[in-house]
């Protein structure tokens, strides 16, 4: 089943890695979310690209999820000496990556290259797409001024109270690959990353929403927040602040019926099944808590067998 994923960070790249087991790496693109990234030290940082990259290619670190494993810092202890700017980390191999990204930005290549070109020099077989080549910065308007995404994220600690996530206006040009991957997927998947600030920066993306809502595939979200908490990140902290309920249905409600044909939630929010049906999306609760190998692998496989249910000319060919 082509499948084309909507992804942000850990969540993401957790049941992106299942997908990689279960289907054939053709069948799998991934749009990353670009609206995280920084010029920081001088170089182009797209954390999220980089967390599913080094995930698919078995190198991410496996506490934090994101960065290299077992990397050092000695690069980082030499800017601190310098008094230089340390407050957000990057490894020595990790920064190895940047240098790397940004003299190919600089030479000319668009950021879909370059993502292209990292990928297989790491061996990662999977489609990895940034969602747009030009800069898409998201902004955090807070309590305390709008901040830069890793400003918030990262240097204040998810601090101040959020009141709007601002994407860029006008919206991003898709790429002509970001269309391509649109067009010819059977199932669209939305990660269980934030909505607010890893998912929404791509449906910013210009024709991304559009493409989804067109109804011409399968679009099914899976929720990041189980029993009221977000598995990480702060996903259920800024839906509290933007007032919205926090829980599978309030996810539900916030993508809405236009845009999602299903929805998969955990066994744990069983009880909100009937909910989320009423608002005319297809809902399946299943165990979505990725802490292991096999819950990625069981996770991405239940979705392609209930997609399949739902929709039997989708031929589910792959590895499995
Ligand atoms: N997250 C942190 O909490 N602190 C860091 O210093 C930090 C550095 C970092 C470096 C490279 C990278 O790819 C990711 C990094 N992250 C760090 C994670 C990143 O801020 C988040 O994963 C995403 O942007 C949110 O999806």
């Amino acid at each position: 089943m082509r499948t084309t994923v909507l992804a942000g960070g850990v969540g993401g790249a957790k049941l992106v890695w299942g997908l990689a087991q279960v289907l054939a790496p053709e069948e799998l693109t991934i749009l990353g979310n670009t609206g995280d990234d920084l010029t920081h030290l001088g170089l182009t940082i797209c954390p999220d690209l980089d967390t599913v990259m080094y995930t698919l290619a078995g190198m991410a670190d496996p506490d934090s999820g994101w960065g290299v494993k077992g990397d050092s810092f000695g690069a980082m202890e030499s800017v601190a000496r310098y008094r230089g700017s340390t407050w957000f980390r990057l490894g020595d191999q990790d920064l190895g990556t940047h240098l790397a990204r940004t003299e190919l930005l600089a030479a000319g290549l668009t950021l879909t290259q370059v993502t292209a070109h990292l990928c297989h020099a790491l061996g990662v077989r999977q489609r990895l797409l940034p969602m747009a080549d030009q800069p898409a910065p998201t902004l955090v308007d807070t309590a305390e001024g709008v901040l830069s995404f890793q400003e918030w994220f990262v240097r204040r600690r998810w601090q101040p109270a959020v009141r709007k996530v601002i994407l860029p206006l006008p919206r991003p040009a898709a790429s002509s690959q970001v269309l391509e991957a649109l067009d010819m997927a059977d199932l669209i998947l939305i990660a269980p990353s934030n909505p607010l600030v890893s998912v929404a920066p791509i449906l910013n993306v210009s024709s991304v929403r559009e493409a989804l809502e067109s109804r011409q595939r399968m679009v099914v979200a899976v929720s990041p927040i189980i029993g009221g908490r977000a598995v990480k990140g702060p996903a259920a902290k800024m839906m509290a602040q933007l007032g919205m309920e926090v829980s599978p249905l309030g996810v539900a409600r916030w993508y809405g019926a236009g845009l999602l044909s299903g929805l998969v939630l955990d066994q744990a929010d069983e009880s909100l099944t009937p909910a989320i049906e009423a608002l005319g999306i297809a809902a399946l609760p299943a165990s979505t808590w990725m802490r292991t190998d096999s819950d990625r692998i069981g996770l991405a496989s239940c979705i392609l067998d209930w997609v399949g249910s739902m929709r039997p000319d989708l031929n589910q060919k792959g590895a499995r």
